[in-house]
């Protein structure tokens, strides 16, 4: 139960718990026991009273006839969803006993537990958990595939992902969406844009697909995907060609100007053209405008790092600021993620206890579940998955499924619904929902800290996590303290530091305010005066810490092997760049794919494929369609149309396969290898041929 007794209130404010950059706050009202009513907070500065499509109907999700409610055991074989409810007790005491079994004769690490953001919430997401598979000595989780790609390579150049704060884009007058589709996934933002333009910026978009947002810019720049290191590197060239950079920021704030000079000279815009397909006039007319136009900003966030380059690409990008001297003005410079400023303020140690954890068991990327559950020696024995969905969200979703269905391999999901994964579960736990248990919510695209208070208890016999994992924790006959905390103990936990940014900020005003914005100095040009944290304290133009990781310490472009001019046997079966990202405005990931209102509003997946692409294919604007490769097939109908530039075509992300009309979803063809470093997946690196059908 949550340890914090449920206010008699009948208006209780609390978070938004998903992994989206808005992190919005809300207020519940209750009647009787029963959540009635769920509206954005309008004291809130970057909620401003708005929910999004999804959890505008957050109470659907609460209350749907789909939840999970009771400890279910699979009856039928994995996969087809047979189930029997059984007792909580019968549940733990039988899993503990197989875990047991299965430590005494392989040892821990034959265990892997699964989990990513399904709720962002500090204590919910991983805590508790953190401390008992680090104890257990399972097999550790490198938990990358969102941000680690991107976080790693501006960090080469910039020594961290957090440069601008989000509220700042309002004074900018030059504004880069690069690789980013705000209207989408990052709604709360596009308010300060708008306010940007009401003072006369200019938008530009930069993004193979024309997107929602794309539609809505003043230029749509529409580079082939896993290119954009090329691109920026021919802005380069022309502002350096031009004498347009900042001569004086770049000799006192940056390292290794001679070497980048050297190295962009070969960018030319013509021979870039080539490899982007964008015009060598409009990459000469952007380099200008962005290096001319005061304040100018980059903002990026997730999508364009899921290359097998995507570090690099960002380390690219986050060198332009730089060169132009943007991060002088407010305004201007580079707007990326804040989740590093809300980990710095907080005691994150405190919560997850690293030290617990032995760096030496092996470690298996969350990308490569598949490879993980059917290729690993020795073989991981029991999965437990809590917050994630990797049936649908994994790369590579038949090799993954091929995994969830081996007969010897003992898997329990902590889950909300009978997802993808859950059917493949040995045993399925019933989870809460944000507005059943206590939490702790940080963000990564914005500065404020908020509280979600429980507003009613468990539905059915749904449990938080954390108290799953003490339930199991004790189950197996563990007894450290540490191990049972509660949820507001790990809450002070966090806030314990003493950090000057959590300053004033205490659990007890957090439960009365329901938010409170992290202390920061309120002058914030972060690097108007240089002050990098790397290691020259510069903006690393030349990295040499990359070089000796045998990285390239130069900003550079390579194609990535699976795209049309990496490996070019695998091309010419494959010619077409396929982009899986975040276009359906009802979903979150997976999450919301399940529900009736969602699903009538998403109608289908319909693969966008440019009129060029389809005529050559014999392929016509509602028809079906084979889109393929050699990790399998997904059958859905064509859109035929300029959503796609010619060589790309596009899936939406998030469908369950188990939902979606030819019963594989886009996954199913996507690749899973690895980005350059920082342990992201390359996802958007996949090459696929697209026949009709009848
Ligand atoms: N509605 C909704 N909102 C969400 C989510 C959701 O599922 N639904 N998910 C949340 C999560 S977890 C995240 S990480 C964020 C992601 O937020 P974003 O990063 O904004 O979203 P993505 O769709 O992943 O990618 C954005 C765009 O990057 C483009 N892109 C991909 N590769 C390249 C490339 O090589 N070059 C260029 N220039 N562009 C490229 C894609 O075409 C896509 O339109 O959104 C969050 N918000
Ligand atoms: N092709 C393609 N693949 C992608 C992406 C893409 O753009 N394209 N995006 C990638 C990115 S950026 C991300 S972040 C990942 C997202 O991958 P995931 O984090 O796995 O996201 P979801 O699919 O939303 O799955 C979250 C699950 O957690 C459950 N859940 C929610 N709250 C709780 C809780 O309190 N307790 C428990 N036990 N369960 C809970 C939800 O019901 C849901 O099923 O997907 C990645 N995969
Ligand atoms: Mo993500």
């Amino acid at each position: 139960m949550p340890d914090s007794a449920v206010d008699s209130n009948p208006k209780v404010r609390g978070v938004c718990p998903h992994d989206c950059p808005d992190t919005c706050t809300w207020e519940v009202t209750v009647r009787d026991g029963v959540a009635t009513q769920l509206v954005g907070d309008d004291t809130h500065p970057f909620t401003r009273g708005g929910l999004c499509a999804k959890v505008a109907h957050y109470l659907e999700r609460v209350y749907s006839a789909d939840r999970v409610l009771h400890p279910l055991r699979r009856s039928g074989p994995k996969g087809s969803a047979s189930f029997e409810r059984v007792s909580w007790g019968e549940a733990l005491e039988d899993i503990a006993r197989r875990l047991r079994g299965l430590i005494d004769q392989h040892g821990a690490s034959a265990i892997l537990p699964y989990s990513y953001l399904g709720t962002q919430g500090l204590i919910q997401c991983n805590s508790l958990s953190a401390r008992f598979f680090a104890r257990l000595g399972a097999t550790r989780l490198e938990r990358a595939i969102c941000g680690g790609a991107s976080g790693a390579g501006l960090m080469a150049s910039n020594g961290t992902g957090a440069g601008m704060l989000p509220e700042q884009i309002a004074h900018s007058r030059f504004i880069i969406l690069w690789g980013t589709n705000t209207i989408v996934t990052n709604l709360h933002l596009w308010h300060f844009i708008r306010e940007a333009r009401r003072r006369g910026a200019r938008l530009v978009v930069i993004d193979p697909l024309k997107t929602r947002t794309a539609n809505e810019a003043d230029l749509h720049i529409r580079p082939m995907p896993g290119t954009d290191a090329a691109l920026a590197l021919a802005m380069m060239h022309v502002i350096v060609k031009d004498e347009l950079y900042d001569a004086d920021y770049v000799r006192s704030h940056t390292t290794g100007f001679d070497a980048l000079r050297e190295r962009v000279s070969d960018y030319t815009p013509e021979r870039v053209a080539g490899i982007t397909g964008i015009d060598a006039a409009q990459i000469v007319a952007l380099a200008r405008d962005y290096a001319t136009v005061r304040p100018a900003c980059i903002r990026t966030l997730v999508g364009m790092e899921h290359h097998a380059f995507g570090a690099m690409t960002f380390r690219t990008i986050g060198c332009l600021s730089a060169l132009v001297g943007a991060w002088k003005e407010p305004g201007g410079g580079h707007l990326h993620m804040t989740a590093a400023l809300h980990f710095t303020a907080l005691n994150i140690p405190a919560v997850r206890m690293p030290q617990l954890e032995d760096t030496s068991i092996r470690c298996v990327n969350m990308a490569q579940l598949g490879q993980a559950l059917t290729a690993l020696s020795p073989p991981v024995r029991s999965l437990i998955v809590f917050n994630s969905n990797p049936a649908a969200i994994a790369p590579n979703q038949q090799r993954v499924l091929a995994g969830l269905r081996r007969k010897d391999l003992f898997t329990v999901v902590l889950e909300q619904f009978m997802t993808d994964t859950a059917r493949h579960a040995d045993y399925v736990l019933p989870a809460t929902t944000q507005i059943e248990h206590l939490d702790l919510l940080w963000s990564w695209g914005h500065t404020y800290l908020a509280l979600n208070r429980p507003a009613i208890d468990p539905v059915g016999e749904a449990l938080p996590n954390t108290e799953i994992f003490r339930r199991l924790a004790a189950a197996l006959g563990m007894s450290e303290p540490y191990l049972f905390d509660s949820d507001e103990q790990l809450i002070r936990a966090a806030l314990s530091g003493g950090h000057p940014w959590l300053g004033g900020i205490t659990y007890e005003r957090l439960w009365e305010q329901g938010w409170a914005p992290l202390n920061l100095p309120s002058d914030w040009r972060r690097f108007a005066a240089g002050g990098f944290p790397t290691p020259s304290g510069k903006c690393e133009l030349y990295a040499a810490d990359l070089g000796a990781k045998g990285f390239d310490p130069l900003p550079t472009y390579q194609p990535a092997r699976e795209s049309p001019h990496g490996d070019l046997a695998l091309a010419s079966r494959y010619p077409l760049v396929l982009m899986s990202a975040k276009s359906e405005l009802h979903f979150l990931n997976s999450s919301y794919a399940n529900l009736p209102r969602q699903l009538r509003a998403a109608r289908e997946p319909l693969l966008d494929i440019h009129p060029l692409d389809a005529e050559a294919r014999h392929v016509s604007d509602g028809g079906k369609v084979r889109v393929f490769n050699d990790r399998g097939v997904v059958e859905v109908r064509a859109r035929v149309g300029d959503r796609v530039r010619p060589g790309v075509v596009s899936l939406p992300s998030g469908w369950w396969a188990s939902l979606s009309p030819g019963g594989t979803s886009a996954n199913t063809l996507t690749a899973d290898g690895l980005s350059d470093w920082g342990g992201g997946g390359d996802f958007h690196d996949t090459l696929v041929e697209v026949v009709g059908s009848r």
